[in-house]
């Protein structure tokens, strides 16, 4: 563990004396007379640990001695983060009032000059989720019941089934089936590629031998893995492989796919085509979304539902393309969004247009920006899905979490606020190990979007 707290515990700033705004005078905090000092920011401590992988977490800790907890993890450039929450954003909370959370957010977003952008918003995000983890405390709710209370029992996940060769794929999607997953996304190999994105490790290689294992795609070491690539080759086989999936499992099982950013627009609408027979719950990140309009040429040719946004990092990045109804699934994450406050008005957006919530989920949403998701899900009522890959033993010691997972539903618990603690005498015994998401090369040499 790496503890980078820059503000041990500061002085509350005596202006907030006057019961006024104090505005910014000679290098105070910037704050407002509290109707209890008790919620006064007393520490913030950036604490970055690797159990199974590389997490960074804020923990806020009020004068009454009230935690809170945020992810702030980005995967790859987990230190950016940490740096950036250490050096600039934890020196400005010392001393606000931790019940204005909108203000905290409103402040932390707009004067900071420079807006956006996955680091500064993964910062914002983790002080969000920890201002709501506080005031879910304070109240002593869940949080999902400060949102609205629950819309619905519980939370449908999908779990990532993948494999090289088909009786791999089918015998993983069968292991999720005895899980209780009833959504599963399907990844394979494609022939002639040797490593390509989503497909896990074989269990019973050496070192992973009876560990439940879903693809994680950061690697340990100092630079990125390469992987290869060849979308012809990709385009040919996958409306195979759900022919045969669909064949072997029935027509009731919902199935996903990630196209990881690899298409063109034409080549995209290409591929929700012809996997409209197999009826996939949805094709997630058809293209690389910064060309927003490449979605209503996909549009314009299949009837395959859509889901994007996994890296988008604010509402904006979503607006135009809820407006057109490019897409039906919103992927944000909380993480990565700059938190619960932000992606609950973009969904409440998306409600207007009939677009439900697909939030991301893989290992690298840390435990904390996991259980944030499922309050924000069971609260909205235009939920749509949760993904769902587990976390490792290492990282459900680390952080000790109130979620259920029952017959393919997650609950996040009814214990007050996120429902998740850290250890961390445990975080401290995984202290950061650099790594890094692959890259993809095609045959020619030329650097492919992963
Ligand atoms: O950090 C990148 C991963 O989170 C990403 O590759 C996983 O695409 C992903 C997904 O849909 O879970
Ligand atoms: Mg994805």
């Amino acid at each position: 563990m790496t503890d980078t707290t820059t503000n041990p515990a500061a002085p509350v700033p005596g202006a907030a004396d006057t019961g006024a705004a104090t505005g910014q005078t000679s290098g105070r905090p910037d704050t407002w007379a509290s109707a209890d000092r008790g919620q006064l920011i007393e520490r913030a401590e950036v604490i970055v640990t690797s159990p199974n992988r590389n997490f960074v977490t804020l923990k806020i800790t009020t004068a009454d001695g009230v935690t809170g907890l945020g992810d702030a993890t980005l995967n790859g450039r987990e230190l950016g983060v940490a740096a950036y929450l250490s050096e600039h954003v934890v020196p400005l909370l010392i001393g606000r009032d931790a019940s204005r959370i909108e203000d905290a957010w409103q402040f932390l977003y707009r004067s900071s000059y420079w807006r956006r952008g996955p680091v500064t918003m993964a910062a914002i995000a983790s002080v969000d989720m920890a201002l709501w983890d506080i005031k879910a405390k304070v109240a002593g709710m869940p949080l999902y019941q400060l949102l609205g209370g629950a819309s619905r029992t519980g939370l449908m996940a999908y779990g990532h089934a993948s494999g090289k060769e088909l009786p791999e794929l089918f015998d993983s999607i069968r292991e999720h089936q005895e899980e209780g997953y009833r959504s599963i996304r399907v990844q394979t190999g494609v022939p002639g590629l040797e490593s390509i994105y989503g497909i896990a490790s074989n269990k019973t290689t050496e070192g992973n031998e009876g560990v439940r294992y879903d693809f994680e795609p950061a690697q340990r070491g100092a630079f990125p893995a390469m992987e290869d690539w060849d979308t012809r080759a990709y385009l040919r086989h996958v409306p195979t492989v759900f022919e045969a999936v669909r064949n072997e499992f029935g027509p009731e099982l919902p199935l996903l796919h990630d196209g990881h950013h690899r298409m063109t627009p034409l080549q995209a609408a290409k591929l929700g085509k012809s996997l409209e027979p197999y009826d996939l719950f949805w094709l997630e990140d058809c293209t690389p979304a910064e060309n927003q309009e490449a979605l209503k040429l996909v549009r314009q040719h299949t009837t395959t539902p859509l889901a994007i946004g996994e890296v988008f990092n604010t509402i904006w990045d979503f607006k135009d393309i809820i407006r057109d109804q490019l897409i039906d699934y919103v992927r944000g994450a909380v993480t990565h969004m700059g938190g619960i406050s932000p992606l609950r008005k973009t969904m409440d957006y998306a409600a207007m247009y009939q677009v439900k919530s697909g939030f991301h989920g893989p290992t690298d949403i840390s435990p904390v920006g996991l259980a944030a998701q499922m309050h924000l899900g069971m609260a909205i009522h235009n939920f749509g899905i949760q993904e769902y890959m587990q976390h490792g033993p290492q990282t459900n010691q680390v952080f000790q979490q109130t979620f259920t997972f029952t017959d393919g539903y997650l609950h996040p618990g009814d214990e007050p606020g996120l429902g998740v603690s850290l250890d961390v005498d445990e975080a401290g015994k995984y202290p950061y190990e650099q790594a890094y998401l692959p890259f993809n090369r095609l045959a020619d040499g030329t650097v492919h979007d992963w």
